[in-house]
């Protein structure tokens, strides 16, 4: 799968881009990465590729030219997204959904304050955030984004199990992870995990993702999630493995 990053800032993609598995995928021939700088498009000595707004805003605007050029570098068919605050929220389903089709994408990443919006209304397919929080520009948006879709091309994750029990594949938070020694400062590995029983574990795992995502991220529960069940089999727990997942009695009583 192809990505293309239109960036007045290339290496802060490409440095993203040349470690860990992602360097790996395109190493592999999984993906491909390629950024694009609006500022080898500009026609003036002091390659200009921003300028006051209109109405007297503060700050300086991405002019539409530039930007349009770079656009026609692109491979035909190439999705256009311009990353911005003002943008769809970014999520999960999506990632999977682009990782499935495999078309191209192109992130246009903003600076300054912005974008000329004529550029939006002409080449964007689609206008997307990551958050509601605001960056100095699309970059680092533009390597989540990259990040998520890439390790759901088939391949690119050593282990194609760990993709699919990710948080909110399942839309749920995902149990907590321990390793070696069984007790450290007080807090012990739960004994489910230790009784490699697999229908135990998955129920006890199970449980803990359901009373962590009702505590920590309520907007993720569905009304019908069974939640008494999954209270009781936490409660159950000693103070020891309680505190190792980071809850309280306390929290499991707000559940009740
Ligand atoms: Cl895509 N861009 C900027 N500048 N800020 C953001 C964002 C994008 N998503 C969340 N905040």
């Amino acid at each position: 799968m192809k990505f293309s990053v239109i960036t007045l800032f290339p290496r802060i993609v490409e440095a993203f881009a040349a470690e860990g598995l992602l360097a790996q995928a395109r190493e592999r021939g999984l993906l491909a990465l390629e950024t694009v700088n609006p500022r080898q498009f500009t026609e003036d000595v002091h390659q200009t590729v921003d300028d006051r707004t209109f109405g007297g805003g503060d700050g300086m605007v991405m002019k539409v030219e530039p930007l349009a050029r770079a656009v026609a570098t692109l491979e035909p068919g190439t999705r256009v997204v311009v990353l911005s605050p003002q943008g769809r929220l970014w999520q999960q389903s999506e990632a999977a959904a682009w990782a499935k089709e495999g078309r191209p994408v192109a992130f246009v990443c903003g600076r300054y304050a912005g974008i000329d919006h004529r550029f939006t209304v002409k080449y964007a397919d689609d206008e997307i955030s990551i958050g509601d929080y605001v960056l100095n520009g699309g970059e680092v948006a533009a390597c989540a984004i990259i990040e998520s879709v890439a390790r759901l091309i088939p391949g690119v994750l050593g282990n194609a199990v760990s993709a699919a029990r990710d948080s909110f594949s399942e839309r749920l938070l995902e149990c907590p992870q321990f390793t070696r020694p069984r007790e450290v400062e007080g807090m012990s590995v739960p004994a489910p995990l230790l009784s490699g029983h697999h229908a135990k574990i998955n129920e006890f795992e199970n449980s803990v993702a359901l009373v962590r995502t009702a505590l920590f991220r309520p907007d993720l529960l569905s009304a019908e999630a069974e939640l008494q069940p999954a209270v009781k089999v936490v409660g159950a727990l000693n103070d020891n493995e309680l505190y190792a997942l980071g809850l309280t009695r306390e929290d499991l009583k707000e559940l009740q």
